[in-house]
């Protein structure tokens, strides 16, 4: 996979694309990471990126040349692959998401467009841009950090990313629930014990542990996902009475 982003701040990205298991990735031949400095595309001479916007109101707006002028460099270098998918970093996107970064995931090339500005021009949106994503409800200095997070969730999907234990660790949101809680050595710390069961041996004790515990957290914190979790009868009535027992406890 083939991965560029334009930014006023390259830099930003040095230490992240550089540390950890992406830059091991990148190490590796599986990923290319690259920044781009939009402003090398401004068509005036102060190289300016940004305009006062038409019909006024104040703030600043990111005009179309730089961004396109970057993005048609970028796709006169080829590279072969199909379309690349332009991803603007925004508020008003769709809120990012594991699906999402799984959808990402399957693609050849992506360009990442971060601004921090009030708005771009419109016709970027329209004529460039294929996703406009967001990655909660809140506002930043810049799309640079956000970029940063889509990056890395998708990067750490890409095959031999991961090694072949931590890939095998069931991810919360994999069956659509959160982890259940993990414990390890020493069995009493400060007098606070790993559960009996987990010492016990016994491994479908273990599993079912493992899976109330997992139900029973996404129930407390998470109750939106066990709408769409994959559940048994048994699972279904037994979350059916704990929640009664929330209910309860709650009056
Ligand atoms: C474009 C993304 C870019 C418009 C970017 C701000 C948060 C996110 C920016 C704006 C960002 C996010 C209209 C404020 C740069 N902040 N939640 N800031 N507006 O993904």
């Amino acid at each position: 996979m083939r991965i560029d982003v334009l930014t006023l701040f390259p830099e930003m990205f040095e230490g992240v694309f550089g540390s950890s298991i992406l830059g091991k990735a990148r190490d590796r031949g599986l990923v290319s990471l690259s920044t781009l400095n939009f402003r090398e595309f401004s068509t005036n001479k102060h190289h300016t990126v940004d305009d006062t916007p038409y019909g006024g109101g104040g703030g600043m707006v990111l005009k179309p040349e730089p961004i396109f002028g970057a993005v048609e460099h970028l796709l006169e270098q080829g590279g072969g692959g199909r379309e690349p998918r332009v991803i603007l970093m925004c508020p008003q996107g769709e809120t990012f998401s594991q699906r999402k970064a799984a959808e990402l995931s399957e693609e050849s090339h992506l360009i990442f467009i971060c601004g921090h500005y009030e708005g771009y021009d419109e016709r970027i949106r329209q004529y460039l841009v294929t996703d406009e994503l967001s990655i909660g409800d809140y506002v930043l200095t810049g799309g640079e950090l956000p970029a940063m997070v889509v990056i890395d969730s998708v990067v750490r999907l890409l095959p031999g990313v991961l090694g072949n234990e931590r890939s095998a660790v069931a991810d919360s949101f994999s069956d659509g629930l959160l982890e259940y809680p993990q414990y390890t050595r020493p069995p009493e710390f400060r007098g606070w014990s790993v559960p009996d069961v987990l010492l016990s041996g016994h491994h479908a004790e273990i599993e079912k542990w493992r899976r109330m515990q997992s139900l029973e957290r996404t129930l407390v914190r998470r109750p939106d996902l066990l709408e769409k979790a994959e559940l048994t009868d048994k699972e279904r009535h037994w979350l059916s009475l704990m929640r009664d027992k929330i209910d309860s406890g709650n009056n």
